[in-house]
């Protein structure tokens, strides 16, 4: 075996042994290649789903070959981290499970995945790499199901046997090759239909194909600029930022295992947020409290303006002395949400 060979057998196996020990479930390694589901990401653009995410299709031609964001890419290196805790979802307004830890989970897995992006360097450091969580133009679930890891659901969720779908994927690119692992060819959802039909705002209009315009992630933590159409309203119920109810309902999360890294340990404010300090919240509290979380990034009035909205579906009377202040609010987002909020408590009886 030359050395070259030798060492690509070397470091697949200590990136592997790297990444457990850096917290990460699995690490899977596939070719770069043009992902089967460019295609159908094009359709779904097509079809209006990405709604106003308009940074998808201004990449389109970038997502159709890892090349697209690092020129000459030979290997894609997928890794999966459990966010899972088995805390308990509160009653009265709710915050997606992945957000409930102090850290942007982007923070976080980039500085994992750049030590692991290190050890390629110093074995071969004519050979370039790039870290990509989420930002760049990278079809993470189908290079995560070509690396190995699982299956895409019909909730579109990328799915493993072992784990569940409670995780985050995160990738390194790089030009060096490495030894890869088999596609993940199997489907193991079946006749289940559980999430299509618990999606509280009929998002899929077809199985693995989400419509974002009508889901409760995409409103609650991406709608950022324009108001939440009513007919929606009702349907995001208690959900303040994003939703878990399609991987709520999977068998597959049935037995999801905790993890007990403390970067994922829920914050009482995050875990169970006051709806009505939410609702006082001017910018520099709106900092304060959430600056690094991944609350941060639709930025304060986004959030004041989805309170109101939680605040209007749960009749919550104590609420309208804030929402009563809000209709004089210097962002048109939250007076709209607030003055809806309190139609809502006022013209239905109060709980
Ligand atoms: C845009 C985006 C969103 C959008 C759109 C989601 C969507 N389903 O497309 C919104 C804002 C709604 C969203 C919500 C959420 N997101 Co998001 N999101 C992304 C992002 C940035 C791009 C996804 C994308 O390109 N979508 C377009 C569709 C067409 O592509 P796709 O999802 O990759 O999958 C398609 C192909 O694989 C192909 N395909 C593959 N196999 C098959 C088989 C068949 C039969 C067919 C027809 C098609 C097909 O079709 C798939 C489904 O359309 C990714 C990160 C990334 N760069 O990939 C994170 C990502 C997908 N999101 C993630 C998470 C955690 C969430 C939420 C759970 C957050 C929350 N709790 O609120 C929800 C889940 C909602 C859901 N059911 O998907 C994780 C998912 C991890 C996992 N286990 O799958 C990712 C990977 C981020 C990360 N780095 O960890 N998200
Ligand atoms: S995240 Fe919620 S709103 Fe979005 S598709 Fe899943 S169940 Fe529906
Ligand atoms: S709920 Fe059922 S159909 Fe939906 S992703 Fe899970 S196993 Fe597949």
């Amino acid at each position: 075996m030359n050395t070259r060979l030798h060492q690509k057998d070397e470091v697949t196996e200590t990136l592997k042994q790297n990444a457990a020990e850096l917290g990460f479930q699995h690490l899977g390694i596939a070719p770069a290649i043009s992902p089967p589901g460019y295609h159908p990401l094009l359709e779904w653009i097509a079809s209006g789903h990405a709604a106003d995410m308009n940074w998808i299709a201004r990449r389109k031609d970038a997502y159709r070959h890892p090349d697209g964001v690092l020129p000459n890419t030979r290997s894609v290196i997928v890794a999966a981290m459990n966010y899972h805790n088995h805390s308990p979802q509160p009653q009265s307004a709710r915050i997606s499970r992945y957000a409930w830890g102090s850290e942007d989970y982007h923070t976080l897995l980039r500085r994992r995945l750049k030590k692991l992006a290190v050890l390629l360097r110093t074995t071969w450091p004519t050979e370039r790499t790039r870290v990509v969580v989420d930002t760049a133009p990278l079809m993470e679930r189908d290079f995560a199901r070509l690396a190995g890891v699982g299956w895409v659901g019909k909730n579109t969720m990328l799915i493993s046997r072992n784990i569940g779908s409670w995780f985050f994927l995160g990738a390194i690119l790089t030009t060096a090759e490495l030894v890869y692992d088999q596609p993940f060819d199997s489907d193991y959802c079946g006749t289940c239909t559980k999430c299509l039909q618990a999606c509280p705002t009929d998002a899929f209009p077809e199985p693995h194909v989400l419509d974002s315009n009508r889901c409760i992630s995409y409103l609650t933590i991406e709608r950022r600029d324009k108001s939440i159409d009513e007919n929606l309203r009702t349907g995001i119920g208690d959900w303040l930022f994003g939703c878990d109810i399609c991987q709520e309902v999977c068998p597959w999360n049935r037995f999801a295992p905790n993890n007990s890294d403390t970067a994922f340990e829920p914050r009482e404010d995050l875990i169970a947020p006051d709806l009505v300090q939410l609702l006082s919240m001017d910018n520099d509290i709106f900092k304060q409290q959430f600056s690094g979380t991944p609350l941060e990034r639709t930025g304060r009035d986004v959030i004041v303006r989805n309170a109101a909205i939680v605040a209007g579906n749960q009749r919550c009377a104590n609420a309208i002395p804030q929402l009563t202040r809000l209709l004089d609010d210097g962002s048109d987002l939250v007076r709209e949400a607030a003055g809806w909020a309190i139609e809502q408590i006022s013209t239905n009886s109060v709980q």
